[in-house]
């Protein structure tokens, strides 16, 4: 008898442990509501990682700091996509009095371009040694714009890319990181408004006037994007200095000597003048050419009263990262 009862208690625990394994095997793997839940011993015992509590999101980054400025350009703008038109770089020539030269520039024109409509205009400015091809080179400009216009984030509007070094006669034909070899560069100013605009208003359907004009540009061309605010501020919409390098007010760095195009106490629109509505600086966080003077020209707008933007992209260097976050804010300003 006590064998039989021994017998059928052995065969019970056997008939127990094979059931557990079962169980086990049937068990839908991994699915959010049939995932098992371990004893506790069995929790004490396997090192588990501490679950995330499911009502509290994960923090991501900000997007846009609190003015609404986005520090990168999101990548799905940088990216083509089937169904919208892009617009292509064309060069064009034209006749400069002020430099007593035939001067070039490229432009890129709406994809649907149309004659009888008024496009803005965005001057765009290159950087030290770079000339008319120097955005027209990069493809992923008329990308951008194509997506933010198909996005409904900006208007249409005409691109120009001017050759931004000025040389006359008597004045230094190359560019260099010396004083006489930058006067050229501080002539722009006078020759856009003297020349290119003249030529670009009557060659393309554009609304001429301040409300459609715009100017932005890169390092050099954003130094020469300030100055030209401060010579003419009564004529551009919108302005976007990215990554602007120094000399548009005295400054010393490992390169040169700049004497300044202005003083610093010449940095303010006179009392009555008609601005801009909206002012961009913006800079990489790691710009290995032209460093903190962006923040000294954001400072010095401050301490003036100039009425501006600024942010910092972040980890990007003197590049393209902040070219185009620059552009992705600058660019969803215009015909708006
Ligand atoms: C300078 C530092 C930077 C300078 C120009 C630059 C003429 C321009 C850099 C660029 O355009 O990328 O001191 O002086």
């Amino acid at each position: 008898m006590k064998r039989a009862l021994l017998l059928l208690s052995a065969l019970c625990l056997l008939c127990l442990l094979a059931g557990c394994n079962d169980n086990k095997k049937e068990e839908p793997a991994n699915t959010a509501t049939d995932t098992p839940v371990p004893a506790k011993e069995e929790q004490q015992m396997t090192e588990q990682p501490t679950p995330t509590p499911t009502n509290t999101p994960t923090p991501t980054p900000a997007l846009t700091d609190e003015n609404g400025m986005y520090f990168k350009c999101p990548v799905e703008y940088l990216t083509k996509r089937d169904g919208v038109s892009y617009g292509k770089f064309q060069r064009e020539a034209y006749y400069s009095d002020y430099c007593k030269r035939e001067r070039y520039y490229t432009v890129l024109l709406p994809a649907d371009y149309d004659a009888s409509k008024k496009y803005p205009v965005v001057y765009l400015l290159h950087g030290i040694f770079g000339d008319e091809n120097s955005f027209a080179g990069d493809v992923k400009i008329p990308i951008l714009i194509g997506n933010m216009v198909a996005d409904g984030l900006c208007g249409e509007f005409i691109l120009v890319c001017p050759a931004m070094y000025a040389a006359g006669e008597g004045t230094a034909q190359a560019p260099a990181f010396d004083a006489e070899a930058c006067i050229p560069y501080d002539r722009f100013p006078t020759e856009l408004v003297q020349c290119l605009m003249p030529h670009i208003n009557k060659t393309y359907s554009i609304m001429e006037d301040r409300e459609g004009t715009n100017i932005g540009g890169f390092s050099m061309g954003g130094r020469e994007t300030l100055y030209t605010l401060m010579l003419h501020p009564e004529l551009f919409k919108n302005v976007c200095a990215m990554a602007p390098a120094p000399g548009m007010t005295p400054a010393k760095d490992g390169f040169m000597e700049h004497p300044g195009s202005l003083k610093e106490e010449e940095v303010v629109f006179a009392e009555g003048t008609l601005i801009p509505d909206k002012i961009i600086i913006c800079c990489g966080t790691r710009d290995s050419v032209v460093g903190k003077f962006p923040l000294g020209y954001h400072e010095l707008f401050t301490k003036n009263g100039i009425s501006h933007f600024w942010y910092e992209v972040p980890g990007a260097d003197h590049d393209m990262t902040t070219q185009y976050s620059g552009m992705f804010n600058f660019f969803q300003l215009i015909g708006k």
